[in-house]
């Protein structure tokens, strides 16, 4: 099933950033809510997740959800973790994650989500595919008609390929750009010691699952920030008035 939103709540996204931390804030509060006591639990990236990281802790520590371990996607989600006193373990020594929360950059309304605005979108498609339950966090801004609508496609690229892969998303009616480092001269380099090109798609993205496959077959990409076929629910944080109502 696609997301239960109205298409008027689309339009009406935008929201100050104030607004915005309380819309994520609710977020994190419902998804730690749905972890129990024993799971092993992915963490992904990016302030909405971030909070929920920050609200699991403070259920661990006051003993409310004992046995709980993490798996972070990357080095900001494990620093955080033990930061608020989550303990996490290696991906690789475990064979089960039982929920994963995440945030996304844009969603649609048939859960296809555009991610890697942090550049740690591949490592957060490992966790989030892995978990049995795989739950999206997205304030309002985040719900598009159609990807590629607010955000490029992100793409992670080995160093040494970046001029063929550079061609070949020109070949899928892509506008590549190299991200390159704020504050820096130079490109961003990800956890994963990669680049990140960043493809703008101006005639649309009508079937995102075909375009994301499209992509990863293209030797030297890593993997690209479209995520078909992964998430199992999608909480939406709407502004209701003086209020927040989660989806
Ligand atoms: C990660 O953080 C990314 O995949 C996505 O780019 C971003 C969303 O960040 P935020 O929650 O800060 O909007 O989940």
């Amino acid at each position: 099933r696609g997301l239960s939103l109205s298409i008027s709540a689309v339009a009406q996204n935008v929201a100050t950033p104030e607004a915005q931390d309380a819309l994520k804030r609710a977020l994190a509060k419902k998804a730690v809510g749905l972890v129990k006591p024993g799971m092993v639990v992915g963490l992904g990236t990016g302030s909405t997740a971030s909070l929920a990281i920050e609200e699991l802790g403070r259920l661990i520590k006051q003993g409310k959800l004992k046995d709980v371990v993490a798996v972070g996607a990357n080095y900001q989600s494990r620093v955080l973790a033990r930061q608020f006193g989550v303990k996490t373990v290696d991906l690789n020594d475990i064979n089960v994650i039982d929920i994963a929360f995440d945030g996304v950059d844009e969603v649609d309304f048939n859960k296809n989500l555009l991610k890697g605005g942090g550049a740690a979108h591949t490592m957060q498609k490992v966790v989030d595919s892995f978990a049995k339950e795989c739950v999206i966090l997205a304030d309002e801004s985040k719900v598009v008609l159609q990807l590629g609508s607010t955000f490029p496609v992100p793409v992670e690229v080995l160093p040494a390929a970046i001029s063929p892969v550079l061609r070949r998303l020109i070949t899928l009616g892509g506008v590549p750009e190299i991200r390159s480092a704020l504050r820096k001269d130079g490109p961003v380099i990800t956890d994963l010691g990669n680049m990140v090109v960043d493809v703008s798609f101006p005639n649309g993205i009508p079937n995102p699952a075909d375009l994301e496959m499209r992509i990863n077959m293209i030797p030297g990409v890593v993997e690209n920030g479209i995520v078909s076929g992964i998430a199992k629910s999608v909480l939406v944080a709407v502004q209701d008035g003086d209020s927040v109502t989660v989806l």
